[in-house]
């Protein structure tokens, strides 16, 4: 069997993936040791990717309001659509969310048809939700959407400060590296900045679990005190940079007292960012995500061009990306308002991209942000939407109204891998595209490094790649020429070439070097960290350690940022603040992730992390089902006491969605603020009320066939090997449940129905489980774990059906930590038990945290809790 390099289609670290076809649809999956990112490691994600591969759920034929199409008829549908409402609306009455996860030839494509050809730029993309902030903070400090620094700088810096990152969890192969440089260099410092107690905390020296949303006024504090202590580099800021003593007016008006910090805290933290002059500041969603997230990103920005800390080995300020492509879609532009190639709306670039493209109908100003873009939608002013490579139904604030919107739409058309998505349950034309595996083109991750994609398994069904979809939309509306394209090759050139076109230096972006690359060469390409221009030999390398920034004047700006409180504030009705994020094992909306056993088991049920203080006032004890209810909506969740958050905040995961679970999708009550510069909504920030739902049930049913779920308060599908598995509560009696239970049950599991003690019911046909229901007053998570084996087994013997019906086993496993060898809490607990005192120790014990290493920070977590409770 061949092995194809390719990279992990998950998150931006952009890790190096080999992958060996086995020739039944299935693939061994290994990290790549030649990859620069990973040198041969993979997360839990990553390494599971050979189950996510198989063709359940695909969307594999065109369908248009349901029924199956031709692909001829699904694209003339779609273009002669697109030109019915161009005609009578005009060009601004159409548009596309695109997607981070598409590959940058996709990308390009789609931004050129839409922007060069169609006349609009109304196109946005998801990476709205993710980098927006980040790319203008970018734009106002340096002229141009650049990240200085390099992954290496992670592993050569004394201090490494980590800004609303939950690094453990969401970029595992970097924070491995990092975690593997410090235990080399034992002097390397990290402090971790986020409201909650995260697996990242593992290796800080210090959390600063500052006030949600007061990042400013610490970063606006630390500008200050690095002036005040001189701790600066006079000559850069006086040869590179403008705008100091504005910005510092503003920030020393503030208070950094108003973060909620300790003044020992924020003391360690300046006096140890001041002494160290290799200090890396890399941030993320809690900065992003947020009203203030341009001036967040400004802010810590500031820091760096004050100490001259940009550009050199081991320091600089560094946005990591948090999708695989989310570079790329930066490269091509698909951001509304961007052009292609690191060009904006100025007269000069639009006569650039103009000629270029060969157009004469290039959009001429901006298009609308992705909450502006859908609101659009809904008023009715955008009539034909184009979806592609994104779940805005899902992970949108405000999500029910982005559903609405969708439904009130005359042609909404999404093309996507999956047939069970909400937002393609809300889109009127389907169009099935090649997942990875099977697609190929290119990624850029973090670090600006290029690497291709290969497939390795065949085109399934009818689908398509994206790019070859867009083209053939663009053929019908009459731009074949310039969609001419024969491979992602051709359109890769064409990227390279525009980059480098009258680029003269001008613009970062510049690939030059690869205009002319064959198709052999693009077939072997080998990662490479751009800028690449025509002329210079040495590629790569890090921008602006000697200056050169991308203003006119080549001079970075320090930008004044003013403390402003988030634009919905708690208030009497809705006290808390719900903030929300990812878990280590589930990617975004989990159509991919949510397709493998080994990763349902850390993190099954959706559930909130409620601080004890809050949870005691509410009368709520882990396990019972709460609902938090904001202006925008509400949802369900399992409630998991923990001082991981602080007093006043609740945290809950963002992956849940009407598919999994129609109580637990978070979005439906996230606000829809955005900040002002960026349009980025403020997904880190609702006000919200939790309040006790009443239940008088539990329930757990197993069953070799399907349900469908009743409704019930709270309910959720969780991958189990070998059966399908549901949890569930309600405020029905337990007679009641029992009743609706059973009957949903046994329409699609007929056969005899058996009661069992303590709430047991089973269907046993011919001796053989077909679906058991584990009922209780009280919350029993560890009812799937007791009672699964049962499905696994064939003909019972007496024994057997004896010990189901009293209820299964006694086994808890409480959680799986370790999901590539699918070692529990339990089974960890024990070998600590039985005197395993160390990671090593437990691996050798276990096997857990012998494999991708994802699970180890919270291996050392229940280590140190042995240890303190035997200090105590
Ligand atoms: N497992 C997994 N990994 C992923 C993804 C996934 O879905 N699953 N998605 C990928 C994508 S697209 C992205 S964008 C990245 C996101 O990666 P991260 O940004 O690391 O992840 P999040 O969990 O969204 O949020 C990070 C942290 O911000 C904190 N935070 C909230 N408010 C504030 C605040 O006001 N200030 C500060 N300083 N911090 C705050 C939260 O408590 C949270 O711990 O992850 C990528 N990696
Ligand atoms: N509350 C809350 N909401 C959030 C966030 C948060 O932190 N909190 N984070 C936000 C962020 S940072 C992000 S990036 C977004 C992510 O949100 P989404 O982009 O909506 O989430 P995904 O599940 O990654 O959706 C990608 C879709 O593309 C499909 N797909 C996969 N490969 C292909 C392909 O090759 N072609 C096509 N056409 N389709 C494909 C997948 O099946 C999937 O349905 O969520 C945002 N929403
Ligand atoms: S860290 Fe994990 S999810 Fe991210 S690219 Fe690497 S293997 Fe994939
Ligand atoms: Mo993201």
């Amino acid at each position: 069997m061949t092995v194809v390099a390719t990279t992990c289609p998950y998150c931006g670290v952009g890790c190096g993936v080999m992958a060996t076809p086995d020739g039944m649809g299935g693939a061994k999956i290994e990290g790549d040791r030649h990859h620069p990112a990973n040198r041969g490691r993979l997360c839990s994600k990553g390494a599971a990717l050979g189950e996510t591969l198989s063709l359940e759920d695909r969307l594999l034929y065109p369908e248009i309001d349901g029924q199956r199409v031709s692909w001829d008829a699904a694209l003339d549908h779609v273009a002669a659509g697109l030109r019915t409402v161009i005609a009578q609306h005009g060009p601004d009455a159409v548009a596309f969310y695109v997607s981070g996860q598409l590959l940058t030839e996709d990308y390009y494509a789609a931004n050129k048809l839409i922007k060069g050809f169609l006349g609009t730029a109304n196109i946005d993309t998801n990476s709205r939700l993710c980098m927006a902030s980040s790319v203008a903070g970018h734009k106002r400090a340096f002229g141009s959407d650049t990240v200085p620094g390099l992954y290496e700088d992670f592993e050569q810096a004394d201090l490494v400060v980590l800004v609303g990152s939950n690094l453990a969890w969401c970029h595992p192969v970097l924070f491995q590296r990092l975690d593997a440089a410090k235990r080399a260099r034992p002097r390397m410092k990290v402090v971790v900045i986020d409201p909650r107690r995260t697996e990242t905390c593992d290796i800080a020296d210090l959390h600063l679990a500052l006030r949600p949303g007061s990042d400013v006024a610490l970063f606006n504090g630390l500008l200050t005190e690095l002036h005040q202590r001189g701790a600066t580099a006079a000559d850069f800021v006086a040869e590179h940079t403008a705008g100091l003593d504005a910005a510092l007016a503003m920030a020393s008006a503030g208070d950094a007292g108003t973060c909620g910090l300790s003044a020992a805290d924020l003391a360690l933290f300046f006096d140890w960012f001041a002494k160290t002059e290799r200090t890396v500041t890399l941030y993320s969603q809690g900065v992003n995500q947020s009203t203030a997230g341009v001036d967040k990103v400004n802010a810590i920005i500031n820091c760096h061009l004050l100490t001259g800390r940009i550009g050199r080995p081991g320091m600089g300020p560094f946005s990591i990306t948090g999708q695989p492509n989310a570079m790329g879609g930066r490269e091509v532009g698909a951001l509304s308002n961007a052009l292609a190639a690191h060009m904006d709306f100025a007269p000069a670039d639009l006569d650039r991209v103009g000629r270029f493209w060969g157009t004469s109908r290039l959009a001429s100003k901006p298009g609308l942000k992705a909450v502006d873009l859908f609101d659009a939608v809904g008023r009715g002013e955008i009539k034909a939407l184009w979806i592609m490579a994104t779940n805005p139904v899902a992970s949108m604030p405000n999500a029910d109204a982005v559903r609405a919107a969708l439904a009130a739409c005359d042609l909404s058309i999404v093309s996507e891998a999956v047939r069970a998505s909400d937002t393609v349950d809300a889109c009127r034309v389907r169009l099935p595209a090649l997942a990875w595996a099977e697609k190929e083109g290119t990624v850029t991750n973090s670090e600006r490094c290029i690497s291709r994609q290969r497939p390795f398994l065949p085109a399934p069904g009818e689908a398509r790649p994206d790019w070859w979809i867009i083209a053939e939309v663009a053929r019908r509306l009459g731009y074949g020429d310039a969609f001419a394209w024969t491979g992602p090759a051709d359109i890769f050139r064409e990227h390279a070439a525009l980059s480098a076109f009258e680029n003269e230096g001008t613009r970062d972006f510049d690939i030059g070097a690869y205009a002319t690359l064959d198709d052999a060469g693009y077939g072997c390409l080998a990662p490479f960290v751009w800028p690449a221009p025509t002329k210079a030999a040495a590629t790569g390398g890090r921008f602006f350690g000697g200056g050169d920034f991308f203003h006119v004047d080549r001079r970075a700006r320090f930008v004044g940022t003013p403390v402003r409180p988030p634009e919905h504030a708690p208030d009497p009705e809705h006290p808390l603040r719900l903030n929300t994020g990812r878990v280590r094992d589930q990617w975004h909306t989990m159509t991919r992730t949510g397709k493998s056993v080994r990763l349902a088991g850390h993190r099954p049920e959706p559930t909130v992390d409620l601080h004890p203080l809050d949870a005691a006032a509410r009368n709520l004890r882990t396990g019972d089902i709460a609902e938090l209810r904001s202006r925008w909506g509400r949802a369900v969740f399992k409630v998991h006491v923990s001082d991981a958050v602080r007093p006043g905040d609740i945290f809950a995961p963002m992956h849940w969605t009407a598919q999994l679970s129609r109580s637990s999708k978070v979005n439906a009550a996230v606000n829809p603020a955005v900040d002002r510069l960026s349009g980025q909504p403020e997904l880190k920030h609702t006000p919200v009320q939790v309040l006790k739902l009443p239940v008088c049930w539990h329930g757990t049913i197993l069953a070799r066939r399907p349900i469908m779920v009743p409704e019930v308060s709270y309910g959720a599908r969780v991958r189990v090997a070998g059966c399908h598995a549901y949890v569930m509560a309600g405020e029905q009696s337990l007679e009641q449940a029992k009743r609706l239970l059973s009957v949903a049950v046994r329409a699609t599991n007929p056969g005899p129905w058996v009661d069992g003690a303590k709430g047991i019911g089973a269907v046993i046909a011919d001796g053989v489980v077909d679906a058991v229901l584990a009922l209780s007053e009280d919350h029993d998570e560890a009812a799937r774990d007791r009672l699964s084996p049962f499905l696994s087994m064939g003909r019972l013997t007496a024994d057997q059906r004896a010990a189901l019906l009293e209820g299964g086993g006694a086994d808890d496993r409480g959680g799986e930590i370790c999901a590539c060898f699918g070692v529990s809490r339990a089974a960890i607990e024990a070998a600590i038990g039985a005197g395993a005192l160390s990671l090593a120790e437990i691996g050798a014990e276990t096997h857990a945290g012998t494999n991708c290493g994802s699970c180890r920070p919270e291996i050392r977590a229940l280590l140190r809790g042995v240890k303190s409770r035997k200090a105590a």
